[in-house]
């Protein structure tokens, strides 16, 4: 009877550790694609851990994707981003992916340019306090005529690709 007991305790201790949580998804990261989100491959991808599978923002599409995230100390939001295009060695220095916040209530407020060389690239909510959305967005910036040349270069176009975007508090 004794060992029964023991047997008992192991199985339940077992399935605890087996079976996941109902909640499997850690809400620390991106949960939801916006509908304003504009030109973008397979967005949800972008969505909650990174996994190697990634959204595919072309030249001037963006991705708006809800992410509650607080402003603590250091930095807020870790994007994991790659580009493509880049194969040649060519890839202009001005090509980079502007990052958007919003408060609730509020309006669109940059906070900063990442490069999608490495992952994370990270970000500080600076003033902001909390935010509710975030959008990617992918152009040339501060160049109004860079945005008539051709996109295709050695037949490759250039994209960046979202992975996954972490609130860090
Ligand atoms: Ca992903």
């Amino acid at each position: 009877m004794k060992r029964n007991w023991h047997f008992f305790i192991f199985v339940i201790a077992a399935l605890g550790i087996l079976i996941p949580p109902v909640q499997t998804q850690p809400v620390s990261y991106a949960s939801r694609v916006l509908e304003e989100t504009y030109l973008v491959t397979e967005p949800e991808a972008a969505l909650y851990a990174p996994d190697g599978r990634y959204a595919i923002i072309p030249a001037n599409g963006f991705l708006d994707l809800e992410l509650v995230a607080e402003n603590g100390p250091g930095d807020d939001i870790a994007i994991y981003a790659g580009r493509s295009g880049s194969e040649e060695g060519i890839w202009p220095e001005m090509m980079s992916y502007g990052v958007l916040v919003k408060e609730d209530g509020g309006d669109w407020k940059a906070i900063g340019r990442g490069s999608g060389i490495s992952a994370p690239e990270k970000f500080e909510l600076g003033e902001i306090r909390r935010i509710t959305k975030i959008r990617i967005l992918f152009k040339y910036d501060e160049n109004p005529n860079l945005g008539v040349r051709p996109w295709r270069l050695h037949g490759e176009e250039y994209v960046i690709k979202v992975d996954a975007v972490e609130a860090l508090h």
